[in-house]
C-alpha cells in the first residue's frame, strides 16, 4: 500500500505547486485551468493523458470548452499521495508551457 501524505508532508508539497488547493471533505487537490478555447483545452488534456498512462495514475476531470478542472487523489491509498504530488507538478509544467 502507497503510503498516504502526512499532514505535514502535504502542506510542504502543496507549497510547491501552482494554484492546487484542498478539496473539502476529501483527501484530495483541484485546480481549474483555463485555455483560449477549446483545442488548447484538449491538446493540453491530451498530453496530460499520455503522461497519466505512462504514470498509471490517471485524473478525475471535467472538461467544457475552454476550462479544464482536475481533481487528484490515489484512489488505492484514500487519499493524497506522492504520484498526485508527481503528476500535478508534471500538469503545472504543461500548463504554464502552454501560456
Ligand atoms: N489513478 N488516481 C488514481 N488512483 C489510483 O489509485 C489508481 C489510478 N490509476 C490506476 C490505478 N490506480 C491502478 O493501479 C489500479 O486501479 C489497478
Amino acid at each position: 500500500m502507497i503510503h498516504k501524505l502526512t499532514s505535514e508532508e502535504r502542506s510542504t508539497q502543496l507549497a510547491q505547486l501552482h494554484g492546487w488547493q484542498a478539496v473539502p471533505g476529501r483527501d484530495a487537490i483541484h485546480r481549474q485551468f483555463k485555455f483560449a478555447d477549446f483545442n488548447e483545452a484538449f491538446g493540453f488534456m491530451t498530453r496530460v493523458a499520455i503522461k497519466a498512462q505512462e504514470m498509471n495514475h490517471h485524473p478525475e476531470w471535467f472538461n467544457v470548452y475552454h476550462t479544464v478542472e482536475i481533481t487528484l487523489s490515489t484512489h488505492e491509498a484514500n487519499g493524497l499521495t506522492e504520484r498526485d504530488v508527481a503528476l500535478a507538478r508534471f500538469i503545472d509544467d504543461v500548463a504554464k508551457s502552454m501560456q
